[in-house]
């Protein structure tokens, strides 16, 4: 703990050093020999038992095997250059993808120690690189204080790379060690000298471990900017060398990004809530320390109906929430609760029978808050979810000071959140007479199955899916062209309406919208502390597939669904039980071979193989919609199980998610074209 606080205080100096000095590409000489003579040899057994063990169970290390696991291996590598620079000696870190898909990960710290460890009798560089979780041996409990969600060391990425090279330079001195599949090809060397001093990692994962090597500029742009903002002052580059990657997203030449952020989680909410119309433009921001835990808040107030809340700890973000969000919770409702009894509000809302709840607090909120805990307790479904229970108390107290003061010095913006907050109860107690009189006139409606749902036979959810179908016409198709014990339809007309821009209750007014919460048996919206439906467990299918036309209106139709999902039932996301059909785009014959076709590339690749249509009778069947194939042919390319194509449905980034629904649904046009002209799929198509 003691170690901890010091970096607080090196954190603040090292904010303060902002120029901007690019790393230089250094050319290597490399020495053939080995400098101190040293062989690798079998006295290293132990050790490569454990980074064998890696490669036996990559999951079990790094979450997968997918993309996802692929661009753990980056952070993984960039938190040590992180924690360099939390702990004040690093400003910069350049982070590269080579032509070859390889990465280098580079940072201007004080460089890895390469001296002799005393009980391995082998340089800190190797123990380091070869040795599971070796990172906070070193120096225990000042060293590690990011760490990527899995936190395995940077042993793990050797282990999974066919080829790393670390370089060290410090005294003047390049020093390089290189590995394959995590062994020492040669012992720790001194290959040249350099004015430089820092860290440089270079990896290449390896393709008999990941189902994909090719890495995505976008994903990693999202964290390395996550990582900006979080932890402000420090420089990070992104560059992208694959022109040829490049070219295809429209970028001419090298892509590169600098990320910077001098305002911290200020900018970061301001950038999260930039598509949004705010109800004031200042931050209420608070950066303390309460029993030595630090805490940095940004607060904002949209006039939108949704509750954005980004919570972090070390630099993770905690999709599950956890003590750090309850204390911030907490501290919200009390605090403008008691402004509210103070300026007399409530007691003119008793008058009208209207109470207010946590929920119309936070309406029109964007808040990201970060917590830095020395030792943090991860629990939860995906060891997400903070545990440390004095957590909670020093939140609470740190965001009920900084908001309290703020309120009594702003009594302008302050007025404008608790007006907001009375219209949010206003409107929910209105919305909820409005359903009960509803409910009233129509006895069915409420419990029960929707009547438009074709539910199917199994009881056990665990064996269950439903498919949310667009419009009328496909649903008949689906319904007959379904496995009836285990799929349920329920057919959806057109489009459904935008959560982003009505009240958080009207949801529940909307015919379509209703009709999907009783057909999955569970509330929408959020318990208060972690974050679930209230009646989770209550789930009647562990799938629900969105299956809409492979057009671009089937493709709004899944965003306005994936944003009510997102929105109100997040965890469904998280627990992986969302998914999009992919019913093909063509059914390509040529004589008697008949094939269908996905996207245009195999499209492509059909004609390539079996010529094109010039003879006549060659032909290429556009499928305009679901409704034109016939149940079979539904079946059989997209229902069954054993043919069709899911997409799950996934929340990498959940900071970058709500900025790009809050864009997609929004009024600015500019940013929204731009999203949808790099992501298009159906552009060519439909144009
Ligand atoms: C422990 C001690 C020292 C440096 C580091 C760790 C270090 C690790 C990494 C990983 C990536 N970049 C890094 N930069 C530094 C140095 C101790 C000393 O010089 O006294």
């Amino acid at each position: 703990m003691k170690a901890y606080k010091k970096h607080v205080g090196r954190i603040a100096n090292s904010n303060k050093i902002r120029k901007f000095v690019p790393l230089k590409e250094i050319e290597i000489k490399m020495d053939e020999n080995n400098a101190n003579g040293q062989q690798y040899s079998a006295s290293n057994i132990q050790v490569l038992e454990g980074l064998e063990a890696v490669r036996k169970r990559p999951a079990m290390y790094i979450g997968d095997i997918s993309e996802k696991g692929l661009h753990h291996l980056v952070y993984e590598v960039v938190d040590n250059s992180i924690d360099e620079a939390l702990a004040g000696y690093c400003t910069h870190i350049e982070v590269t993808i080579n032509e070859d898909n390889s990465i280098t990960v580079q940072d201007n710290g004080r460089g890895i120690p390469v001296d002799m460890h005393e009980k391995e009798h082998r340089s800190a560089l190797e123990v380091v690189m070869t040795v599971l979780h070796a990172g906070g041996k070193f120096d225990k409990g000042s060293y590690k204080v990011s760490g990527g969600l899995h936190g395995v060391g940077v042993s793990c990425v050797n282990a999974l790379s066919t080829k790393m090279v670390s370089q060290v330079f410090r005294d003047g001195k390049i020093y390089q060690q290189e590995y394959s599949c995590g062994k020492p090809i040669y012992s720790v060397k001194e290959v040249g000298t350099t004015e430089l001093r820092g860290t440089r990692q270079q990896f290449w994962p390896d393709g008999s471990i990941f189902i994909t090597t090719t890495y995505r500029y976008d994903i990693l742009a999202n964290r390395m900017r996550e990582l900006a903002y979080l932890n402000a002052g420090i420089t990070i580059t992104l560059t992208d060398m694959r022109v040829d990657v490049n070219a295809a997203a429209g970028i001419e030449g090298i892509r590169k990004d600098v990320f910077y952020s001098e305002g911290g989680l200020r900018d970061f909410v301001k950038y999260i809530d930039s598509t949004r119309t705010h109800l004031f433009d200042d931050v209420i921001y608070l950066n303390t320390e309460k029993n030595e835990v630090p805490i940095e808040a940004a607060i904002m107030y949209n006039t939108s109906y949704s509750e954005n809340l980004h919570s972090y700890v070390n630099n993770i973000n905690t999709i599950e929430g956890g003590t750090h969000l309850q204390g911030f919770r907490t501290a919200l409702t009390r605090v403008l609760k008691k402004y509210a009894e103070d300026t007399k509000v409530t007691e003119k809302l008793e008058k009208q029978h209207i109470d207010i709840t946590g929920d119309d607090f936070r309406e029109g909120l964007t808040a990201v808050i970060s917590v830095k805990v020395a030792e943090p307790q991860f629990e939860g479904q995906t060891k997400t979810k903070l545990g440390n229970s004095e957590v909670a108390g020093a939140v609470q107290q740190a965001v009920g000071e900084a908001l309290t003061y703020y309120l009594e010095e702003h009594p302008k913006e302050a007025k404008l959140i608790v007006d907001k907050v009375v219209l949010a109860a206003t409107a929910r107690v209105a919305a909820r007479k409005a359903r009960e009189s509803v409910q009233r006139k129509n006895p069915m409606a409420g419990g029960g199955l929707p009547g438009k749902l074709a539910d199917c036979s199994d009881r056990d959810p665990a064996n269950c899916e439903m498919f949310i179908v667009e419009g009328d016409s496909a649903g008949g198709s689906a319904k007959q062209g379904r496995d009836r014990h285990f799929q349920a339809i329920l057919p959806i007309r057109g489009k459904i309406f935008n959560v982003e821009r009505v009240m958080w209750h009207k949801a529940f007014e909307h015919e379509e919208v209703n009709n999907i919460i009783q057909a999955l048996g569970v509330r929408f919206g959020l318990d208060e502390t972690d974050g679930k439906a209230a009646n989770y467990d209550k789930l009647r299918y562990y799938k629900t597939i969105i299956m809409t036309d492979a057009d671009v209106d089937g493709s709004h139709i899944d965003t306005l669904l994936l944003t009510l999902f997102f929105r109100y039932m997040p965890q469904l996301i998280r627990d992986g039980r969302l998914y999009i059909a992919t019913p093909p785009l063509y059914k390509c014959t040529k004589g008697k071979v008949s094939e269908y076709c996905y996207d245009e590339q195999a499209r492509l690749r059909f004609i390539d193989t079996y010529g094109d249509g010039t003879e006549g009778s060659v032909k290429t069947q556009r499928y305009k919609g679901l409704g034109e194939m016939n149940p079979e042919q539904l079946w059989e390319t997209t229902m069954n199980p054993e043919t069709r194509l899911l997409k799950q449905v996934t929340i990498e980034d959940a900071a970058e998610a709500d900025y790009t629904f809050s864009m997609l649904m929004g009024d600015d046009v500019p940013p929204r074209r731009e999203f949808i002209e790099r992501n298009a799929t159906y552009a060519n198509v439909d144009a």
